[in-house]
Protein backbone atom coordinates (compact mmCIF):
# COMPACT_ATOMS: atom_id res chain seq x y z
CA UNK A 1 0.00 0.00 0.00
CA UNK A 2 -0.06 2.95 0.51
CA UNK A 3 -2.00 5.55 -1.50
CA UNK A 4 -2.67 7.98 1.52
CA UNK A 5 -1.90 11.14 1.76
CA UNK A 6 -2.87 14.23 3.86
CA UNK A 7 -3.54 17.25 1.88
CA UNK A 8 -5.66 19.71 4.09
CA UNK A 9 -5.42 19.49 8.15
CA UNK A 10 -6.38 22.83 9.70
CA UNK A 11 -9.24 23.31 12.15
CA UNK A 12 -12.30 22.94 10.85
CA UNK A 13 -11.02 22.17 7.29
CA UNK A 14 -11.68 18.54 5.93
CA UNK A 15 -8.75 16.10 6.06
CA UNK A 16 -8.38 14.19 2.49
CA UNK A 17 -7.09 10.75 2.37
CA UNK A 18 -6.89 10.80 -1.65
CA UNK A 19 -8.87 8.32 -2.82
CA UNK A 20 -8.86 6.41 -6.60
CA UNK A 21 -12.51 6.08 -6.03
CA UNK A 22 -14.41 8.52 -8.29
CA UNK A 23 -16.66 11.36 -6.26
CA UNK A 24 -20.06 10.00 -7.48
CA UNK A 25 -23.04 11.93 -8.13
CA UNK A 26 -25.32 10.46 -4.61
CA UNK A 27 -29.10 12.48 -3.83
CA UNK A 28 -28.43 15.06 -0.93
CA UNK A 29 -31.23 15.91 1.83
CA UNK A 30 -32.61 19.43 1.02
CA UNK A 31 -32.04 21.80 4.18
CA UNK A 32 -35.47 21.43 5.48
CA UNK A 33 -34.79 17.72 5.34
CA UNK A 34 -31.67 18.40 7.07
CA UNK A 35 -33.40 20.30 10.08
CA UNK A 36 -36.00 17.26 10.14
CA UNK A 37 -32.91 14.87 10.86
CA UNK A 38 -32.11 16.82 13.77
CA UNK A 39 -35.40 17.05 14.68
CA UNK A 40 -34.99 12.90 15.69
CA UNK A 41 -37.50 12.40 18.30
CA UNK A 42 -41.10 13.79 18.69
CA UNK A 43 -44.81 12.79 19.79
CA UNK A 44 -47.46 11.94 18.29
CA UNK A 45 -51.10 12.63 19.52
CA UNK A 46 -54.12 11.01 18.11
CA UNK A 47 -56.92 12.72 19.63
CA UNK A 48 -60.48 13.57 18.37
CA UNK A 49 -64.14 11.69 18.29
CA UNK A 50 -62.28 8.21 19.27
CA UNK A 51 -60.51 9.20 21.95
CA UNK A 52 -64.39 9.66 23.62
CA UNK A 53 -66.22 6.22 21.66
CA UNK A 54 -63.36 4.04 22.20
CA UNK A 55 -62.76 3.23 18.74
CA UNK A 56 -59.43 3.45 16.54
CA UNK A 57 -61.31 3.98 13.18
CA UNK A 58 -64.67 6.11 13.60
CA UNK A 59 -67.02 5.40 11.39
CA UNK A 60 -67.52 9.77 10.50
CA UNK A 61 -71.14 9.60 12.27
CA UNK A 62 -70.75 10.43 15.58
CA UNK A 63 -71.98 13.47 16.71
CA UNK A 64 -69.71 16.20 17.26
CA UNK A 65 -71.10 16.54 20.90
CA UNK A 66 -69.29 13.29 21.71
CA UNK A 67 -65.95 15.28 21.62
CA UNK A 68 -65.93 16.70 25.10
CA UNK A 69 -62.37 16.67 26.72
CA UNK A 70 -63.26 18.21 30.60
CA UNK A 71 -60.22 19.80 30.96
CA UNK A 72 -57.85 20.52 27.70
CA UNK A 73 -54.41 21.03 28.45
CA UNK A 74 -52.25 21.37 25.71
CA UNK A 75 -49.17 22.92 28.15
CA UNK A 76 -49.39 19.78 30.19
CA UNK A 77 -48.95 17.39 26.60
CA UNK A 78 -45.92 19.79 26.04
CA UNK A 79 -44.28 19.95 29.48
CA UNK A 80 -44.40 15.95 28.76
CA UNK A 81 -42.67 16.03 25.54
CA UNK A 82 -39.87 18.22 26.95
CA UNK A 83 -39.37 16.07 29.37
CA UNK A 84 -39.25 13.10 27.77
CA UNK A 85 -36.78 14.74 24.88
CA UNK A 86 -39.05 14.79 22.10
CA UNK A 87 -38.45 17.94 19.94
CA UNK A 88 -41.85 18.51 18.30
CA UNK A 89 -45.11 16.99 18.41
CA UNK A 90 -47.40 16.45 15.11
CA UNK A 91 -51.40 15.97 16.44
CA UNK A 92 -54.14 14.36 14.16
CA UNK A 93 -55.75 17.68 12.50
CA UNK A 94 -58.41 15.37 10.94
CA UNK A 95 -58.48 11.38 11.75
CA UNK A 96 -60.35 9.21 8.98
CA UNK A 97 -63.25 10.28 10.98
CA UNK A 98 -63.77 13.47 9.17
CA UNK A 99 -64.05 15.51 12.16
CA UNK A 100 -61.66 18.41 12.81
CA UNK A 101 -59.52 19.45 15.77
CA UNK A 102 -60.07 23.17 14.38
CA UNK A 103 -63.22 25.16 13.11
CA UNK A 104 -62.66 24.90 9.83
CA UNK A 105 -64.90 26.65 7.29
CA UNK A 106 -64.99 23.42 4.61
CA UNK A 107 -66.44 20.93 6.92
CA UNK A 108 -69.56 20.73 9.38
CA UNK A 109 -68.23 18.30 11.45
CA UNK A 110 -65.76 20.03 13.64
CA UNK A 111 -65.31 21.65 17.32
CA UNK A 112 -67.29 24.41 16.08
CA UNK A 113 -70.51 22.18 15.90
CA UNK A 114 -69.66 20.39 19.31
CA UNK A 115 -70.57 21.70 22.52
CA UNK A 116 -66.45 21.97 23.89
CA UNK A 117 -65.94 25.12 24.74
CA UNK A 118 -69.29 26.45 23.77
CA UNK A 119 -68.05 25.82 19.94
CA UNK A 120 -65.55 28.10 20.57
CA UNK A 121 -62.54 25.34 20.55
CA UNK A 122 -59.35 25.24 18.99
CA UNK A 123 -57.11 22.31 19.97
CA UNK A 124 -54.72 23.42 16.83
CA UNK A 125 -54.30 26.62 18.26
CA UNK A 126 -54.16 25.79 21.98
CA UNK A 127 -51.54 23.29 20.96
CA UNK A 128 -49.35 25.13 18.69
CA UNK A 129 -49.15 27.97 20.35
CA UNK A 130 -48.19 25.30 23.37
CA UNK A 131 -45.36 24.53 21.40
CA UNK A 132 -44.19 28.10 20.73
CA UNK A 133 -44.09 28.68 24.32
CA UNK A 134 -42.26 25.16 25.42
CA UNK A 135 -39.92 25.69 22.06
CA UNK A 136 -41.03 22.60 20.09
CA UNK A 137 -41.91 22.06 16.87
CA UNK A 138 -45.50 21.72 15.70
CA UNK A 139 -46.43 19.50 12.57
CA UNK A 140 -50.39 18.15 11.52
CA UNK A 141 -51.82 14.44 10.28
CA UNK A 142 -54.20 15.36 7.90
CA UNK A 143 -56.39 12.08 7.14
CA UNK A 144 -56.59 11.97 3.27
CA UNK A 145 -59.51 9.27 3.55
CA UNK A 146 -62.50 10.39 5.01
CA UNK A 147 -65.72 9.01 6.18
CA UNK A 148 -67.44 11.83 6.89
CA UNK A 149 -66.83 14.66 4.10
CA UNK A 150 -70.01 14.84 1.74
CA UNK A 151 -67.76 15.38 -1.48
CA UNK A 152 -65.35 11.99 -0.74
CA UNK A 153 -65.21 9.99 -3.86
CA UNK A 154 -65.50 13.20 -5.96
CA UNK A 155 -63.49 15.41 -7.75
CA UNK A 156 -64.58 18.20 -5.36
CA UNK A 157 -63.20 16.24 -2.68
CA UNK A 158 -59.50 17.79 -3.55
CA UNK A 159 -60.97 21.06 -3.50
CA UNK A 160 -62.15 20.29 0.64
CA UNK A 161 -58.76 19.09 0.81
CA UNK A 162 -56.73 21.63 -0.36
CA UNK A 163 -58.83 24.19 1.63
CA UNK A 164 -58.20 22.44 4.42
CA UNK A 165 -54.75 22.19 4.54
CA UNK A 166 -54.62 25.74 3.42
CA UNK A 167 -55.96 26.24 6.46
CA UNK A 168 -53.81 24.55 8.54
CA UNK A 169 -50.55 25.66 6.72
CA UNK A 170 -51.67 28.94 6.97
CA UNK A 171 -53.14 30.03 10.60
CA UNK A 172 -50.83 27.86 12.68
CA UNK A 173 -47.38 28.96 12.48
CA UNK A 174 -44.54 27.27 11.13
CA UNK A 175 -45.00 23.63 10.74
CA UNK A 176 -42.02 21.04 10.64
CA UNK A 177 -44.20 18.26 9.19
CA UNK A 178 -47.18 17.19 7.31
CA UNK A 179 -48.29 13.76 7.76
CA UNK A 180 -50.18 12.00 5.04
CA UNK A 181 -51.32 8.65 6.36
CA UNK A 182 -51.66 5.78 3.46
CA UNK A 183 -54.77 4.24 4.84
CA UNK A 184 -58.33 3.35 3.70
CA UNK A 185 -60.70 1.02 4.95
CA UNK A 186 -63.42 1.47 2.41
CA UNK A 187 -63.29 -1.69 0.88
CA UNK A 188 -63.90 -3.17 -2.61
CA UNK A 189 -67.11 -1.72 -2.84
CA UNK A 190 -66.65 1.51 -1.09
CA UNK A 191 -66.03 4.91 -2.17
CA UNK A 192 -63.49 5.28 -4.75
CA UNK A 193 -60.93 8.53 -4.46
CA UNK A 194 -58.36 9.85 -7.18
CA UNK A 195 -56.48 11.98 -4.98
CA UNK A 196 -54.55 15.09 -6.24
CA UNK A 197 -51.17 14.50 -4.52
CA UNK A 198 -49.14 16.66 -6.74
CA UNK A 199 -51.59 19.20 -6.44
CA UNK A 200 -51.82 19.44 -2.65
CA UNK A 201 -47.58 19.05 -2.88
CA UNK A 202 -47.82 22.05 -4.64
CA UNK A 203 -49.91 23.90 -2.14
CA UNK A 204 -47.43 22.59 0.65
CA UNK A 205 -44.19 23.71 -0.97
CA UNK A 206 -45.66 26.73 -1.64
CA UNK A 207 -47.58 27.85 1.79
CA UNK A 208 -44.56 25.91 3.86
CA UNK A 209 -41.43 25.42 1.95
CA UNK A 210 -39.49 24.46 5.47
CA UNK A 211 -42.20 21.37 6.00
CA UNK A 212 -41.26 18.07 4.99
CA UNK A 213 -44.23 15.55 3.79
CA UNK A 214 -44.49 12.04 5.33
CA UNK A 215 -46.02 9.40 3.42
CA UNK A 216 -45.33 5.73 2.23
CA UNK A 217 -42.70 7.44 -0.63
CA UNK A 218 -43.11 11.90 0.79
CA UNK A 219 -42.01 13.74 -1.13
CA UNK A 220 -39.77 14.77 2.04
CA UNK A 221 -39.49 11.47 4.27
CA UNK A 222 -40.95 7.94 4.11
CA UNK A 223 -43.18 5.43 6.29
CA UNK A 224 -40.69 3.23 7.67
CA UNK A 225 -42.47 -0.14 6.76
CA UNK A 226 -44.20 -0.99 10.49
CA UNK A 227 -45.92 0.38 13.39
CA UNK A 228 -43.61 -0.99 15.35
CA UNK A 229 -41.41 2.08 15.62
CA UNK A 230 -37.90 -0.06 13.90
CA UNK A 231 -35.70 -0.14 11.77
CA UNK A 232 -35.22 -3.79 11.80
CA UNK A 233 -31.68 -4.48 10.75
CA UNK A 234 -28.53 -2.91 10.60
CA UNK A 235 -29.17 -1.31 7.37
CA UNK A 236 -30.67 1.64 6.94
CA UNK A 237 -30.50 4.03 3.34
CA UNK A 238 -32.05 7.60 3.33
CA UNK A 239 -32.28 6.98 -0.29
CA UNK A 240 -35.25 5.54 -2.00
CA UNK A 241 -36.83 5.04 -5.79
CA UNK A 242 -40.34 6.05 -6.34
CA UNK A 243 -41.28 5.75 -9.66
CA UNK A 244 -44.02 3.58 -10.33
CA UNK A 245 -45.12 3.31 -6.59
CA UNK A 246 -48.04 5.11 -5.04
CA UNK A 247 -49.27 5.80 -1.74
CA UNK A 248 -51.44 2.89 0.08
CA UNK A 249 -52.16 -0.23 -1.42
CA UNK A 250 -49.47 0.73 -4.15
CA UNK A 251 -46.54 1.49 -1.52
CA UNK A 252 -42.95 -0.35 -1.80
CA UNK A 253 -42.76 -3.38 -0.31
CA UNK A 254 -42.42 -3.05 3.45
CA UNK A 255 -38.91 -4.26 3.62
CA UNK A 256 -37.30 -2.00 1.04
CA UNK A 257 -39.37 1.38 2.67
CA UNK A 258 -37.62 -0.03 5.98
CA UNK A 259 -33.72 -0.47 4.66
CA UNK A 260 -34.54 1.71 1.42
CA UNK A 261 -32.48 1.34 -1.76
CA UNK A 262 -28.66 1.35 -1.86
CA UNK A 263 -28.73 2.99 -4.54
CA UNK A 264 -32.07 4.76 -4.77
CA UNK A 265 -32.56 8.14 -6.33
CA UNK A 266 -33.70 10.19 -4.11
CA UNK A 267 -33.40 11.21 -0.30
CA UNK A 268 -36.20 10.17 1.68
CA UNK A 269 -35.22 9.00 4.96
CA UNK A 270 -37.77 6.59 7.15
CA UNK A 271 -39.63 7.89 10.04
CA UNK A 272 -40.68 5.44 12.32
CA UNK A 273 -43.93 5.25 14.07
CA UNK A 274 -45.30 3.78 17.16
CA UNK A 275 -47.76 4.30 19.99
CA UNK A 276 -46.62 4.02 23.29
CA UNK A 277 -50.06 2.20 23.73
CA UNK A 278 -51.29 -0.95 21.76
CA UNK A 279 -54.25 1.30 20.31
CA UNK A 280 -53.37 4.78 18.77
CA UNK A 281 -56.04 6.27 20.62
CA UNK A 282 -56.63 6.73 24.12
CA UNK A 283 -58.86 3.68 25.76
CA UNK A 284 -59.08 3.28 29.74
CA UNK A 285 -58.44 -0.41 29.12
CA UNK A 286 -54.91 0.07 27.88
CA UNK A 287 -53.99 2.02 30.94
CA UNK A 288 -51.80 -0.61 32.25
CA UNK A 289 -50.48 -1.61 28.88
CA UNK A 290 -48.23 1.40 28.64
CA UNK A 291 -44.46 0.65 27.22
CA UNK A 292 -41.89 0.73 29.83
CA UNK A 293 -39.00 3.00 30.25
CA UNK A 294 -36.58 0.14 28.49
CA UNK A 295 -39.16 -0.68 26.15
CA UNK A 296 -38.65 2.93 25.05
CA UNK A 297 -35.00 2.99 24.78
CA UNK A 298 -34.83 -0.37 23.19
CA UNK A 299 -37.32 1.38 20.22
CA UNK A 300 -34.82 4.29 20.21
CA UNK A 301 -31.62 2.32 20.02
CA UNK A 302 -33.59 0.66 16.67
CA UNK A 303 -35.23 3.98 15.19
CA UNK A 304 -33.04 6.96 16.10
CA UNK A 305 -29.74 4.48 17.35
CA UNK A 306 -30.60 3.44 13.44
CA UNK A 307 -30.61 6.85 11.37
CA UNK A 308 -34.37 6.91 11.17
CA UNK A 309 -36.85 9.70 13.23
CA UNK A 310 -39.07 8.41 15.68
CA UNK A 311 -42.87 10.15 16.41
CA UNK A 312 -43.98 7.75 19.52
CA UNK A 313 -47.77 8.29 19.70
CA UNK A 314 -49.05 9.19 23.64
CA UNK A 315 -53.02 9.31 23.28
CA UNK A 316 -54.64 12.15 25.21
CA UNK A 317 -57.38 10.98 27.57
CA UNK A 318 -61.06 11.92 27.82
CA UNK A 319 -60.05 14.66 30.59
CA UNK A 320 -57.84 15.78 27.10
CA UNK A 321 -54.61 15.47 29.41
CA UNK A 322 -51.82 12.62 29.02
CA UNK A 323 -52.75 9.93 31.40
CA UNK A 324 -50.25 9.67 34.74
CA UNK A 325 -49.17 6.04 33.54
CA UNK A 326 -48.42 7.59 30.22
CA UNK A 327 -46.31 10.68 31.43
CA UNK A 328 -44.47 8.22 34.47
CA UNK A 329 -43.04 6.19 31.81
CA UNK A 330 -42.05 9.07 29.11
CA UNK A 331 -40.33 10.95 32.10
CA UNK A 332 -38.08 8.09 32.97
CA UNK A 333 -37.55 7.88 29.21
CA UNK A 334 -36.34 10.99 29.21
CA UNK A 335 -33.98 10.89 31.89
CA UNK A 336 -32.65 7.93 30.72
CA UNK A 337 -31.62 9.52 27.16
CA UNK A 338 -30.12 12.49 28.59
CA UNK A 339 -28.01 10.35 31.32
CA UNK A 340 -27.02 7.76 28.24
CA UNK A 341 -25.12 10.98 26.23
CA UNK A 342 -24.32 13.23 29.08
CA UNK A 343 -21.01 12.40 29.01
CA UNK A 344 -18.92 11.40 25.46
CA UNK A 345 -15.87 10.40 26.13
CA UNK A 346 -14.03 10.93 23.07
CA UNK A 347 -14.55 14.71 23.41
CA UNK A 348 -11.56 16.39 22.78
CA UNK A 349 -9.76 13.61 22.58
CA UNK A 350 -7.03 12.57 19.64
CA UNK A 351 -8.50 11.40 16.84
CA UNK A 352 -6.96 10.18 13.87
CA UNK A 353 -7.18 8.20 10.60
CA UNK A 354 -4.42 6.51 9.17
CA UNK A 355 -3.35 2.54 8.63
CA UNK A 356 0.10 2.54 11.14
CA UNK A 357 2.62 4.31 9.37
CA UNK A 358 1.18 7.24 8.21
CA UNK A 359 -1.36 9.35 10.19
CA UNK A 360 -3.14 12.72 10.47
CA UNK A 361 -5.24 14.14 12.77
CA UNK A 362 -8.69 13.75 12.35
CA UNK A 363 -10.18 16.07 14.74
CA UNK A 364 -13.42 14.40 14.98
CA UNK A 365 -14.31 14.64 18.69
CA UNK A 366 -14.59 18.14 19.10
CA UNK A 367 -18.52 18.88 19.22
CA UNK A 368 -17.97 21.05 16.35
CA UNK A 369 -19.32 19.00 13.14
CA UNK A 370 -17.75 21.23 10.28
CA UNK A 371 -14.75 18.66 10.82
CA UNK A 372 -14.85 15.73 8.35
CA UNK A 373 -12.77 13.23 7.57
CA UNK A 374 -12.72 11.37 4.09
CA UNK A 375 -10.89 8.54 3.54
CA UNK A 376 -9.55 6.01 1.36
CA UNK A 377 -11.10 2.52 2.59
CA UNK A 378 -8.05 0.22 1.95
CA UNK A 379 -10.05 -3.06 3.89
CA UNK A 380 -7.47 -3.81 7.23
CA UNK A 381 -5.25 -1.20 6.78
CA UNK A 382 -7.42 2.48 7.10
CA UNK A 383 -8.85 3.45 10.59
CA UNK A 384 -10.10 6.00 12.51
CA UNK A 385 -8.48 5.87 16.08
CA UNK A 386 -9.30 7.41 19.39
CA UNK A 387 -7.20 7.54 22.01
CA UNK A 388 -9.20 7.65 25.02
CA UNK A 389 -5.92 8.89 26.99
CA UNK A 390 -6.63 6.13 30.02
CA UNK A 391 -8.81 2.89 30.66
CA UNK A 392 -12.32 3.67 30.42
CA UNK A 393 -15.33 1.74 30.33
CA UNK A 394 -16.94 1.94 27.61
CA UNK A 395 -20.08 0.07 25.67
CA UNK A 396 -21.15 2.26 22.69
CA UNK A 397 -20.45 4.36 20.10
CA UNK A 398 -22.59 7.11 17.87
CA UNK A 399 -21.20 8.01 14.72
CA UNK A 400 -22.45 10.53 11.87
CA UNK A 401 -21.63 10.96 8.22
CA UNK A 402 -21.72 14.36 6.70
CA UNK A 403 -24.82 13.88 4.67
CA UNK A 404 -25.56 17.61 4.16
CA UNK A 405 -22.56 17.43 1.39
CA UNK A 406 -21.70 13.89 0.58
CA UNK A 407 -24.90 11.41 0.88
CA UNK A 408 -24.69 8.15 2.47
CA UNK A 409 -21.73 5.77 1.22
CA UNK A 410 -20.96 3.40 4.20
CA UNK A 411 -22.22 -0.11 3.38
CA UNK A 412 -20.26 -2.08 6.19
CA UNK A 413 -17.85 -1.01 9.33
CA UNK A 414 -16.63 -2.78 12.31
CA UNK A 415 -15.52 -1.47 15.73
CA UNK A 416 -12.09 -2.48 17.99
CA UNK A 417 -10.78 -1.69 20.74
CA UNK A 418 -7.23 -2.43 22.25
CA UNK A 419 -6.63 -5.02 25.24
CA UNK A 420 -3.81 -6.88 26.14
CA UNK A 421 -1.70 -5.50 23.39
CA UNK A 422 -4.05 -5.87 20.40
CA UNK A 423 -7.13 -5.29 18.72
CA UNK A 424 -10.18 -7.26 19.45
CA UNK A 425 -13.36 -6.40 17.34
CA UNK A 426 -16.47 -5.59 19.68
CA UNK A 427 -19.37 -4.86 16.63
CA UNK A 428 -19.63 -4.77 13.61
CA UNK A 429 -22.56 -2.78 11.51
CA UNK A 430 -23.62 -2.06 8.07
CA UNK A 431 -24.47 1.63 7.35
CA UNK A 432 -23.87 4.87 9.51
CA UNK A 433 -25.81 7.41 7.09
CA UNK A 434 -27.18 10.26 9.43
CA UNK A 435 -26.47 8.52 12.64
CA UNK A 436 -25.53 5.43 13.77
CA UNK A 437 -25.35 4.28 17.66
CA UNK A 438 -23.84 0.71 18.33
CA UNK A 439 -24.08 -0.56 21.95
CA UNK A 440 -21.57 -3.38 22.59
CA UNK A 441 -21.16 -5.32 25.81
CA UNK A 442 -19.01 -3.13 28.13
CA UNK A 443 -15.13 -3.24 27.38
CA UNK A 444 -12.48 -1.53 29.31
CA UNK A 445 -10.01 0.58 27.35
CA UNK A 446 -7.40 3.30 26.51
CA UNK A 447 -8.39 3.07 22.45
CA UNK A 448 -11.13 2.39 20.29
CA UNK A 449 -10.68 2.06 16.05
CA UNK A 450 -13.05 1.83 13.13
CA UNK A 451 -12.23 0.60 10.16
CA UNK A 452 -14.94 0.97 6.66
CA UNK A 453 -15.43 -1.72 5.23
CA UNK A 454 -17.26 -1.12 2.28
CA UNK A 455 -18.67 1.94 1.08
CA UNK A 456 -20.17 3.49 -2.36
CA UNK A 457 -17.94 6.08 -2.34
CA UNK A 458 -14.84 7.47 0.02
CA UNK A 459 -16.94 7.63 3.16
CA UNK A 460 -17.19 11.72 5.03
CA UNK A 461 -17.06 10.73 8.40
CA UNK A 462 -17.95 14.09 10.61
CA UNK A 463 -18.75 12.93 14.16
CA UNK A 464 -17.36 10.18 17.15
CA UNK A 465 -18.54 9.93 20.25
CA UNK A 466 -18.09 7.54 23.04
CA UNK A 467 -20.19 6.55 26.12
CA UNK A 468 -20.95 4.22 28.55
CA UNK A 469 -24.37 3.81 29.10
CA UNK A 470 -25.40 2.22 32.27
CA UNK A 471 -28.31 -0.04 32.52
C1 LIG B 1 -52.64 4.25 10.33
C2 LIG B 1 -54.06 4.68 10.71
O1 LIG B 1 -55.05 3.90 10.11
C3 LIG B 1 -54.12 4.59 12.22
O2 LIG B 1 -55.39 4.86 12.72
C4 LIG B 1 -53.09 5.55 12.78
O3 LIG B 1 -53.47 6.89 12.48
C5 LIG B 1 -51.70 5.25 12.22
C6 LIG B 1 -50.66 6.26 12.62
O4 LIG B 1 -51.73 5.20 10.82
O5 LIG B 1 -52.48 4.08 8.98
Amino acid sequence: MTRLFALLCFLHLPIFLFSQMPEPQLPLPTPAQLAWHDTEFYLFFHFGPNTFTNLEWGHGTEPEDVFNPTDLDCDQWCRIARQAGARGVIITAKHHDGFCLWPSKYSTHTVRESKWRDGKGDVLRELSDACRRHGLKFGVYLSPWDRNHPEYGTPEYNDVYVNTLTELLTNYGELFEIWWDGANGEGPNGKKQEYDFHRFERVAAQLQPDAVIFSDIGPGCRWAGNERGLILTETNWATLDTAGFQRGLGAPPEDTLNQGNVNGQLWLPAECDVSIRPGWFYHPEEDDKVKTPGQLWDIYLKSVGRGANLILNVPPDRRGRIHERDSASLVAFGQKLRDAFRHNLAEGRPCRLGNGRHWFDAGLTDVNQNTFAEFEIVPGESFLEIDLKKKRKINTLLLREKISTHGQRVEAFKVEVFEKGGWREVAHSTTIGVRKILVFPEVKTSKVRIAILAAKAPPVINDVRIYRIKS
